[in-house]
């Protein structure tokens, strides 16, 4: 798609989603066995044929460099490119303020790919989106600014920026995260508010001088949702894309759209995925989810001389190796090791586990480059969890990265 330029936002610190985030920034968490969370939104862009992208990292980026070498890498003869710019500290030695500071740091990138439009997207969800769709809505519309929308429940209100649009689908009112008493709810559905997803297609000279003037402005915060849609909307040229119109072919009806922001939702975005009829699929051969794949053997499952291994409903990556044991409504990430005579269910394992003979694992997140001695229980005695691990709000068991258990 010519003149469309995509800014991915990767900087997030993913805060609640400790300790998966003490080593890598929020989009670069793995998720779904094989994938970042940062290549759901590539991928949006991709599929649509949107090839000129810059991903703006922040810190702890290693991981997601390295991610986006291995996975993203477009050779240079045309003029394709998902390129990670670094927080380069440019205009002075601060790093970004909000994430409109964070693009206005970058604009030469913009100035010097002259686009027509400019994508602005979070790498914080999972979900799949046909971003053609949308910038084509914002060409009819001739817009100055398109936010993209989702319906959400009023008791989320306070997480998002609450829109208010008319029948031709201009924005006339938001709010960037109200509490639940004051989020605007949807004329006749008191239960439902209309959110931002945060994602953004710009009309570039509008973009850029909006943003020249917002950095002049010493109150403003330099955010999209705090700042920038406040002033521009009242001009009358925002216009909201309503993301339930989204088709892709060969998906379900009805859209999924999943923060996966805290230890619970991470948790329960992996068990969608496991059901009978996901959700969310990772299966549709028109909608191709690109990532890494390490030069692994396949995933192997063998009987052991006591045990038999018996496997359900559970997505096992690359190089896992299952010697005797069970596994029921869990997903592991590349190179996974189980001994016999072991446990595992409703848990996810992110890659380089190995877990000893005859252990019992239920409702846990296991970090990469974990190892857990012979016999060892987890999920079972939350208390007895919580003096040494950390434990979700809804009791699920989170091991971080690089620890031996039990040894
Ligand atoms: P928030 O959920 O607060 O609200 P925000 O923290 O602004 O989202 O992050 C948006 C995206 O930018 C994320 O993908 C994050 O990883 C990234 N990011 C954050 N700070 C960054 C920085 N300094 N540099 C680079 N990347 C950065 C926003 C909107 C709401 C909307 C929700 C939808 O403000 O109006 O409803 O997203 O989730
Ligand atoms: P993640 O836990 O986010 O999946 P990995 O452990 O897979 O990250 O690391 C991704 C890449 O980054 C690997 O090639 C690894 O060698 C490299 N890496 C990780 N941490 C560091 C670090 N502190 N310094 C340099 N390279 C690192």
């Amino acid at each position: 798609m010519a003149g469309v330029l995509a800014m991915v936002l990767a900087g997030g610190e993913g805060k609640r989603l400790h300790p998966l985030t003490e080593t890598r920034s929020k989009p670069s968490v793995p998720f779904g066995g094989s994938y970042r969370l940062l290549d759901f939104a590539l991928n949006n862009f991709v599929n649509a044929d949107i090839l000129q992208i810059y991903v703006l990292t922040q810190f702890k980026s290693q991981s997601l460099n390295i991610h986006l070498r291995q996975a993203w890498h477009l050779s240079g003869i045309t003029n394709r490119f998902i390129d990670p710019v670094p927080a380069q500290q440019r205009l002075g030695k601060r790093w970004y303020d909000g994430t409109a500071d964070a693009i206005y740091q970058n604009n030469k990138f913009i100035e010097m790919n002259e686009p027509e439009q400019v994508c602005i997207f979070g790498s914080d969800h999972i979900y799949k989106m046909d971003v053609r769709q949308m910038v084509n809505y914002h060409k009819e519309k001739d817009a100055h600014l398109t936010v993209a929308a989702i319906q959400v429940p009023k008791d989320q209100a306070y997480h998002f920026g609450i829109i208010e649009v008319d029948k031709e689908g201009r924005m006339i009112g938001f709010q960037e995260k109200p509490s639940v008493e004051e989020a605007k709810t949807i004329p006749g559905d008191p239960e439902h508010v209309l959110a931002s997803m945060g994602n953004y297609t710009f009309d570039t000279k509008v973009l850029l001088s909006e943003l020249s003037r917002d950095a002049e402005d010493e109150d403003s915060e330099h955010d999209f949702g705090k700042n920038i849609i406040p002033h521009l909307f009242p001009q009358g040229k925002v216009f909201v894309y309503n993301f339930n119109s989204n088709k892709i072919a060969g998906e379900p009806d009805g859209v999924y759209w999943r923060d996966v922001g805290t230890l619970d939702a991470y948790w329960e975005a992996h068990m969608d995925l496991l059901a009978d009829e996901p959700p969310f699929s990772l299966y549709n051969r028109k909608w191709p989810l690109h990532t890494y794949y390490p030069p692994l053997p396949p995933a192997t499952f063998k009987d052991s001389e006591n045990h038999n291994t018996r496997i359900s409903k559970s997505l096992l990556s690359a190089g896992c190796y299952v010697l005797g044991s069970h596994v029921h409504r869990s997903v592991m990430g590349f190179h996974c090791h189980i001994r016999p005579g072991t446990e595992i269910s409703e848990s996810v394992l992110l890659g380089e586990v190995k877990v000893g003979e005859n252990c019992r694992i239920r409702r846990a997140i296991i970090d990469k480059n974990v190892e857990i001695a012979p016999g060892t229980v987890i999920g079972e005695d939350l208390a007895a969890d919580k003096a040494r691990f950390d434990v979700s709000e809804n009791g699920i068991v989170v091991i971080a990265k690089n620890t031996k258990v039990g040894f």
